[in-house]
Formats: C-alpha cells, structure tokens, sequence
C-alpha cells in the first residue's frame, strides 16, 4: 500500500515536471543570418533591421551599451482597464548614438513583437527595428540608436494587437513628446464613454493639416525631382574632393551613414529653396496676368 502510493506520488511529480518543462520559454537563439540585419529560425522566431557594429550618421561613437530585457503578453494588460496585450514597460530612454540589445519575451502561446519604427531608412529597412517571436519564447537582437532627440514608436503590428494595449514609447535624449494611446502614460485618441449622443458630438474632428505653398510645389511637379537630382549631383562632384580629406580614416560604413546623413540635408534644403523660387516665380505671373 506504501509502495503504491509512493510510486503514484512519483508518477504525479514526474508528470508535473513535464508539465513545467513544456511551459519554459524557448530561446531562439540559433538564427539563420539572411544578411541586412535580417535573422530568423523555423520556430517563428526573427530579427529585422539588426545593427551592431554601424554608426547612425552623426554618431561619432556608442555613446553608451545598454540591455533591456521586456515582456508581452495579456498578463501585462491586466493593471489597463480595457486592454488586451501591452509590454510590461511602456516607456523607455536612452541617451543619443546608445548600443542596444533588447531581449524580448512573449509570454503568450501567441505572435508578439517588438517593432520600432522611425529610424534612418538608410540603415534600418523601412526605418523598422523589428523582433518577433510566436510565443512562449525568447529573441534578441541589438540596434545602435540615432542622434538627436526623438521620441520612438514601439508596438505589437499583429492585428490589433498596437489597439489593445500592446504600445510604446523609446525616447532617444529628451524625446520629442508623447505618443497618444500609451497605456498608463498617454490618453486614448478617441476616449470611449458612456455618452449617447451622436458620434460627430463626441470625436473630436482631426486638425486640418497645414501645407505650405512651396512644399505643395516641389510634391506635385515631377520636373523639380530631376532639377533637384541633377543639383545634387553637382553639389556632390563639387564637394567630393574636400570630403575625401574628412573621410580619412573613417571606416566604409562610417562614410556611407555620413554621406546619407548629408545628402538628406542637401535634398531638404535645395527642394525647400526650388519651392521658394517657383513660388516667387508664380506669384509673379500672377500679377502679371491681370494687365495682359
Ligand atoms: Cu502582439
């Protein structure tokens, strides 16, 4: 009789560790590297957009190495009434030109991810720094931060995974504000309330968005793309002796951030110079009109 019940004890003790094993979060941490920062496994595991050793244009160094380990899952959501899935963090920052890895763990037996968008297309595709894992699972990967102040979007892009609750916020320096519907930080963008009146009463209209004149200009006409490539090219041809002497003992992807960084400024500054033009040469035609 002793023995039985021991032996079931036994069996129970077996099973529950099994049991236990099987909800262990698994790390996926032997990737197939496909190149560009883009790593991935067969478990639903994959890194995007991956930077560990390329200086954001206007870096001089890693101004600092940091690691952050951040959960997802519907447990999380728990504390924010009304939602479904969050981060267990919602807000973060970091000091500009910052190494960082993030450890990202789904606590779900679903799809989360960490998706951060936002960041200098040149080196991260579609701007993206992207972790994502089917869940119970693990993932890591590393980005090096941009300069300047600038507030970051994180969020879950499963479908409305970012709409329940699965949002934040990376401020890179003081940040640039807050982003709206952070879960315990910022309010909704459309509250919901026990009010019955009639939709239009309650949502707030969206702000008409101001376009300057000039920017409409170069937006709509073609031409000013090629007139403003061709300037461009002119400008680089003219520069690129005087930048050969700053470029030495940089390293190739020092140089190539750099040349990006400059060429963007560039392309700014010459399309809103060209807006101006056209505007000045427009309105006086305009005036000009009248007297025909
Ligand atoms: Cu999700």
């Amino acid at each position: 009789m002793k023995t039985k019940f021991l032996s079931i004890a036994a069996l129970g003790f077996l099973f529950s560790a099994v049991a236990l094993r099987a909800q262990e979060i698994e790390e996926h941490n032997h990737l197939m590297d496909h190149g560009g920062g883009h790593l991935m496994d067969m478990g639903g595991g994959m890194v995007m957009g991956q930077n560990v050793d390329t200086l954001p244009g206007g870096c001089d160094k890693i101004a600092a190495t940091k690691e952050i380990t951040v959960h997802a899952g519907h447990k999380y959501a728990e504390k924010f009434p009304g939602r479904m899935f969050a981060f267990d963090t919602q807000e973060f920052q970091f000091e500009p030109c910052t190494k960082l890895t993030v450890n990202f763990i789904n606590d779900d037996d679903i799809r989360h991810q960490w998706m951060m968008h936002g960041l200098p297309k040149y080196l991260y595709p579609k701007g993206m720094f992207h972790l994502e894992v089917t869940g119970p699972g693990k993932i890591s990967g590393t980005l090096i931060l941009p300069p300047g102040d600038k507030t970051y979007l994180v969020h879950c892009d499963i479908a409305q995974h970012m709409e329940k609750g699965m949002k934040a916020q990376l401020k890179v320096g003081r940040g640039s504000g807050d982003l709206p519907s952070i879960p315990g930080v910022t309010a909704y963008v459309v509250q919901d309330t026990y009010d019955t009146s009639p939709v239009e009463a309650i949502v707030q209209a969206p702000k008409p968005v101001a376009t300057t004149p000039a920017a409409a200009t170069t937006q709509d006409n073609g031409s000013f793309i090629s007139g403003v490539t061709v300037i461009g090219l002119a400008v680089g041809l003219l520069a690129a002796p005087l930048l050969a002497r700053k470029f030495k003992g940089m390293s190739l992807s020092e140089i190539v951030a750099y040349v990006f960084e400059l060429l963007a400024e560039a392309i700014g500054y010459v399309s809103k110079l060209v807006g101006k033009l056209a505007k000045l040469v427009f309105s006086g035609k305009d005036k000009t009109l009248p007297e025909k």
